[in-house]
Order: C-alpha cells, then structure tokens, then sequence
C-alpha cells in the first residue's frame, strides 16, 4: 500500500517548561494534549539532531495512555522534517532497552521513546518522552540544551498533512499499527516515507538469547526446588515476559502476574519496590505464603528497572549490582572475558566499589541517570552499570534492563546450583550473605518525600548547603569536619560535580553529599523526573564489615544516620511531612 501526503509549516508560539529531566520530559496527559505542546518540542528535537534528512529513527513506548496518538503526531511531524522511515514498535509499544536495542542493531539515527517509566498512568497521570542517540542511549546533556533553547524560540513546526487545504487528517491514518510491516508514502516533492511496523520483541530477545545460556536456565527452571515468580505490573514487560520465561524457560503461565499491559498500570504504581510491588513481595513471604517462590522479581512500566527478591529476602539494587558484577565472569557468558570497569550513579551504595578493588577494575561514580554512562559503555571503560533507583545494565544496550538483570540473577542461581542435588537449591538470600561475609555489607536506604511544594524543595537544599558551607567554613585543617554532636567526622560535605573522563563534559549540582570517616554517607537531591511539585530523595548508606552485626535490618543500622539527616535539614519542619511517602 502506498499514499501521498503534503508538507505544511504550522505557526506555533514557545511553551514555558520544556526542559528535560534525568530521563526525558514528563508531565501530565492534559499538559501533552495541550495544543502544539507534544509538536513543538518534537520539532524542537529534529530541529537539533544532524544528519536528520533520509534518516531511519525508531519509535514505541511503554503501552500508557495516549501511546498510539502520540505515535500517530510523531510519525507526521517525522515525515515533514525529511526522515525517510520510522520503525514503530508493533501497536506503538516497545520497552525501552528494546528500543535501545534496535537502535544499535539496525544502527539508526536514534529513537524517541513515550513513557514516564515508573510514574502512574491514564488520562489523569503522567506521559513522557526522552530521544535516544545513535549509540542507543539516552542523549547527552549537549543535545537536551540545544533542545531547550529551540523550545524557547520556535515559531512553526512541520506536519504532513493530506493536502493544503486539509491540516487536521493523518496522511498515514491507514497504516495499522498492530499489523507488521512497511507502507511506503510519497510526499507532494518526491521524497519518500516509510512507516515500518516492527516486532516488538523480536531483535531484543534475540539479543539476550546470546548472552546468557539458555539451557542451563531451563535446567534451573525444571528442578523441583526452583520456582520463580515475575510481576510484570501491568507496564510494557508483560508480553515480553511470557516469551523468555514461559516460552523459552519453560515456566507455568501462572509465574507472570500482571502481565497484560495496562493504559493505566490497572491505576497502580508501575515502581518496582517494596511499596508498590506489595502483593509479590507479600508472595515471596514465607510466612505470609508457605508455598512462596525460591525467585521473585518485578519491573517497571518501561522494563528497564527490576527488582530482585529471594523467598523472604529483599536484594538491593546496590547490591545486585555488586554480585553481578563479582559473579559475572563465571556465571554469565556474555561476560567470559571478565569486566574492566563497572560505575555506579553517586548515591548508590559503594558495595560494587568492593568488588572492583578486589578485582583490580576501575570503578566509575557518575551523577544519577542512565545518560551519564553512555561514553563510559562506548569506550569500553565500564561493563556492568547500576543504580541505587532498580536499575541495572551493561553494554549490551545503552538502557538500563529490567529483564537482563533478572536473567542475571536466574544464571547466578544456575552457576552457584550446577553442582547441588535437586532439593538443596543454594538460596539468593545465602547467596548474598557470603558475598556480604567476603566484601562488607553496604546498608542502604533511600526515603522519597513525593510531590512536596516546589518552594519547601529548594529550601530544603537550601538549608543543606547553608549546613556544608558553615562546616567547611569552621573546618581546622585537619581533613575531617564535624557535623552536630554527630560522633563520626565527616570527610566530604560538597555538591557532587562530574567531569565525564571521556569528553571532558562537567554536570554540576548533582546532589548535596555528606561522606563520613566510616565510609557512611548521607546524600540529598531533588528529583529530575517529577511531573509536578518537587520530589526529596534523601540517601544513607553505612558500611559493615563485621559479620556479626551484617544481619541486622536495615532501617535499625541507618537510624542513626537517618535522625541526622532530618535533624540538619529542618526536613519536617520544611516540608509540613512527619514520614516520608516512600522508602526504598
Ligand atoms: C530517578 C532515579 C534515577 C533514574 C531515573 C530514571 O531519577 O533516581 O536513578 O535514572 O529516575 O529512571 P530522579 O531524578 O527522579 O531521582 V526511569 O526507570 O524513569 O527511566
Ligand atoms: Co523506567
């Protein structure tokens, strides 16, 4: 099938606050229908790219509210600015380390994913978009700039239309989304355009299908003393789920929950947590469900976050990171060549910093956001990346991947089992205990404060700056400061600056840090990725490397740290909120 359609140059004005976050643009569903506001900053980012013109982009998103008319926008305002095909996702969906893997795969100019991951969706929540570069990755702070500062002067963008005369029809309305395939269109000047239904699953599951041993994560599958349960929460893993677990690994349908993708994540939280992936951490229980599974794991609306559970037993994200990247060489053939460097997002704990020392490899620590990493994957400086936020990755995509890291875990399992009887399973939880025995324990624990006023945020770190400049200020020389009556002195008391080793490129403001003699640290920052109001992350971590005090709960071994924090940061009193709305 094929179709003409015409270019038009449609007037439009700069909207207020087009600025991308740590990973892309969000806000609510009425903001994004907003006249023009989807249009203008989509003209804004084709007007920024090189080497726009005959171009191949792919395009797809987390399945949320508004998924497909946001695809229908794009592809026409694609076509108008001279990209010759757009590869979409079948039914406009695609996770987003999918994304990142056709990107590379079929090596694009780049891809625009619709998604604003873990935050809720439906009419009344939230969308979003962030555009990834050639490499696969989220685009550097370079090209969100130029971005910006094109949304502040824009006065037209190009749609295609049916003719002139007809601004309002989709020249390519009779493209079906759900079926597979090209349909070529000829524009009213000769060039032509391709809407490529793609796949939605097929390059990516290919691509883990390399880096892992398939068989021997059937074999782990078929013992009688695995089982294995993954809440899909009703975001974009869902179907890709069904294809890796069940059909190639041969688990029972029932071991993906939630695993119909929902517009509105069935109106729940699609964070992968212990707050809003209750009812699986619940199933994991042993007390609360006999029969709970030996593996449980979830991912968000986007898949690129994961959460990682034996039964009973919660894994940090900071230290999945850290076994996977102690394990990885042994356990995972993707990475038989061992690793040269793994880095971490500042406030994730420093447990992965452990394995690096003892395995002689370089240790990065960039600002938070997956875009950060991107230079330090291509330059092959860095193999295994992750952050304290449920995210883990490596340089297979320039995303990081929820199903990866639980395939990760599934092949540290099968190694650490290849050798016990049917009926003995070596457990996550003793998995990561020894691991503690040999590196220390990073207690780690972060607190949300969601959706305060935007003013108490930035008095908040105001104040924690004024406490940092009055501690350097009064510091003696000596190299350790002191905080409060706090017994431990503090080392560090700065806001965290990165120079990116690659090209040189400086982030500032990256969150105010408190690092102590104990290797405890305190951190503070606003969220990048908010929709509206302003969210506090507040960060403790303590280091413990006594193995008789290893055990103890988290919340007790950062209380004291915890009372600190809120103690020098006035955070109550700031924000009018006695508990904090999520701790992770
Ligand atoms: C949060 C996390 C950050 C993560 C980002 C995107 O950002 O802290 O680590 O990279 O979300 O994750 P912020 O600025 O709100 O703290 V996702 O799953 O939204 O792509
Ligand atoms: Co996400």
């Amino acid at each position: 099938m094929a179709g003409s359609f015409t270019v038009v140059d449609v007037k439009t004005a700069p909207i207020d606050g087009q600025k991308t976050g740590t990973s892309g643009l969000r806000k609510k569903v009425a903001e994004f229908k907003k006249p023009n506001y989807l249009a203008n900053w989509v003209q804004s980012l084709f007007s920024s790219i090189d080497g726009l013109k005959g171009s191949s982009i792919a395009l797809g998103g987390d399945g949320r509210y508004w998924n497909k008319d946001a695809v229908r926008i794009i592809c026409r305002i694609a076509a108008a600015n001279g990209v010759s095909k757009v590869l979409v996702g079948q039914n406009g969906i695609l996770c987003t380390p999918a994304l990142s893997a056709i990107v590379r795969r079929r090596e694009l100019l780049g891809g625009i994913i619709l998604t604003a991951s873990h935050n809720p969706g439906g009419p009344n929540a939230d969308f979003g978009i962030k555009y990834n570069v050639s490499n696969g990755g989220p685009a550097p702070e370079s090209v969100t700039d130029k971005i910006l500062s094109n949304t502040k002067t824009i006065s037209t963008y190009g749609m295609a239309c049916v003719d002139g005369d007809n601004t309002e029809a989709d020249p390519f309305g009779s493209v079906d989304l759900a079926a597979v395939g090209a349909t070529k269109f000829t524009s009213a000047d000769g060039a032509a355009f391709t809407i490529d239904v793609v796949d939605s699953a097929a390059d990516y599951v290919e691509l883990l299908q390399s880096m892992f041993d398939f068989a021997a994560l059937k074999a782990l599958f078929a013992r009688s003393d695995f089982s294995f349960l993954f809440d899909a929460m009703s975001g974009v893993t869902g179907p890709y789920a069904q294809r890796i677990f069940v059909e190639l690994l041969g688990g029972p349908a029932e071991c993906v929950m939630r695993g119909e993708p929902l517009e509105d994540f069935g109106g729940a939280h699609p964070d992968p947590n212990l707050t809003y992936a209750a009812d699986l951490v619940a199933s994991l229980d042993p007390k609360k469900s006999p029969d709970a599974p030996a593996m449980g794991a979830a991912s968000d609306g986007d898949g690129d976050r994961n959460m990682i559970l034996g039964r009973g037993f919660f894994v940090t994200p900071s230290d999945s990171l850290a076994v996977i990247a102690a394990k990885a060489k042994a356990a995972i053939p993707f990475f038989k060549d061992g690793l040269t460097g793994v880095a971490r997002s500042m406030p994730t704990a420093s447990a992965v910093d452990h394995v690096a020392t003892k395995l002689g490899i370089s240790c990065f620590e960039t600002p938070t956001g997956w875009k950060f990493f991107g230079n330090l994957l291509d330059a092959g400086k860095a193999q295994i990346c992750g952050e304290e936020s449920f995210g883990t990755g490596a340089f297979h995509v320039r995303e990081k991947d929820g199903i990866f890291a639980v395939l990760c875990w599934l092949a540290v399992l099968a190694h650490e089992n290849a050798g016990t009887k049917d009926g003995d399973l070596i457990s996550i939880e003793s998995i990561v205990t020894d691991h503690w025995k040999v590196y220390g324990r990073n207690f780690f624990s972060r607190y949300d404060y969601e959706e305060v006023d935007s003013e108490a945020g930035a008095k908040l770190m105001a104040t924690v700056t004024k406490v940092q400049e009055d501690m350097v200020a009064a510091a003696d020389g000596s190299g350790s400061m002191t905080l409060g009556d706090f017994p431990v002195k503090v080392t560090t008391a700065d806001n965290f600056s990165y120079t990116d080793p690659i090209d040189g490129s400086v982030a500032k403001g990256q969150g105010l840090r408190f690092v102590f003699e104990d290797h405890s640290r305190l951190v503070f920052r606003l969220s990048g990725t908010g929709s509206s109001g302003a969210t506090i992350r507040l960060y403790a971590e303590q280091y413990e490397t006594d193995e008789a005090k290893q055990g103890v709960d988290a919340q007790v071994a950062l209380k004291p740290l915890i009372d600190l924090a809120l103690k020098i940061s006035n955070l109550t009193e700031i924000t009018g909120r006695s508990s904090p709305t999520v701790i992770t």
